[in-house]
């Protein structure tokens, strides 16, 4: 018997020699989506997706190199509400974020009892099955990044997913409760129940933050980096993954490293250049990219204003399962 018969006799029974080399899964390719086109896509949605039957209208990113999402475990879609409109209540397993792009006082996402107002740049979590629904009380379209760990939890077999019974939950909350309990000064009774809590973090406090740092060393690179903690732990924003934000000062460039953990980037404000393994990534305010797991890369901001880019990275799922691993480039 040649080592070929062997190899097709075992392939007939559903086996497999560990000499006989197959193609492995589809690896994660970087790639750039143009905000022109996501919001072009997006507006046309608005015109043509009746939210009553589809629930969410949302335009996803799909890395080419996928068959489905825009990274193996984190995944970005770019969400529209009209004025007046509702996207339903319901929950899952996966973990959600919100990111606002244009907001209003009066557009809010619903999470457990609680209404997050969704202003310019806001960060709200909805953490794994907790219920959320939105609804834009404004009488301008809003849109938000949706952050999700949707792929990687899909893949591990765990998505669940219910429907509230009716199309909105009730607000049983007073607003502002979480950033309160959750404040510098804690009720002594109470606990919030969730180990990761629905929060809103504002963007007025997280700009401000950046500025108040941005004479100091910072991040060698990532710049002036902050990462949105958990306000129950100090750990990371969710379990399976870390929302970030950066700001890159006026002709700054960073140094050049690579991990384990993926990466998706949106340009928040400004103009830049991202270089992922030689490739260079040129984004404009409002795209998207991936950086996917151990390559080379940096950011170069050639401006003379400050860039801001907000990102999400699945280190903590990472680091939890012993699989993280960082290498700088020497200088
Ligand atoms: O708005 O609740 O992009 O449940 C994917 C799943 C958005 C949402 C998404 C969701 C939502």
């Amino acid at each position: 018997m040649e080592m070929s018969d062997l190899d097709r006799w075992l392939a007939q029974r559903y086996l497999k020699g560990h000499w006989d080399h197959q193609p492995g899964p589809p690896k994660v390719q970087p790639y750039l989506w143009r905000w022109a086109d996501i919001y072009e896509g997006l507006r046309s949605a608005g015109e043509v997706v009746p939210m009553d039957k589809t629930g969410r209208r949302t335009v996803q990113m799909r890395n080419p190199s996928l068959p489905a999402g825009m990274t193996h475990t984190i995944h970005l879609s770019v969400q529209l509400v009209k004025p007046g409109e509702i996207a339903r209540a319901h929950r899952h397993v996966a973990a959600a974020i919100r990111y606002v792009i244009k907001g209003s006082p009066k557009a809010w996402t619903i999470v457990e009892g609680e209404r997050f107002p969704m202003e310019e740049g806001d960060l709200i979590t909805t953490p794994n099955w907790t219920w959320h629904d939105h609804y834009n009380g404004s009488d301008e379209p809003v849109m938000w990044l949706d952050g999700l760990d949707a792929r990687l939890v899909a893949y591990l077999g765990a998505q669940f997913t219910e429907n509230f019974p009716q199309e909105q939950q009730p607000v049983e909350k007073p607003d502002g409760y979480a950033s309160k309990i959750l404040g510098t000064a804690r009720p002594t009774w109470m606990k919030t129940g969730f180990s990761s809590p629905p929060f809103r973090y504002r963007w007025e406090e997280t700009y401000a933050t950046l500025l108040t740092l941005k004479e100091s060393e910072g991040d060698p690179f990532d710049g002036i980096k902050l990462e949105y903690v958990n306000p129950f732990s100090g750990g990371p924003t969710l379990p399976t993954y870390s929302c970030e934000v950066q700001l890159l000062r006026p002709r700054e460039k960073t140094r050049s490293h690579r991990h384990t953990s993926t990466t998706v980037y949106q340009a928040f404000r400004g103009k830049g250049t991202t270089v992922v393994e030689g490739t260079r990534m040129e984004w404009e305010q409002g795209d998207l990219f991936v950086v996917p797991p151990w390559h080379w890369h940096h950011h170069e901001n050639s401006l003379d204003r400050d860039v801001i880019l907000f990102c999400i990275n699945d280190w903590p799922v990472m680091k939890a399962l012993g699989l993280y691993r960082e290498e700088a480039q020497s200088v």
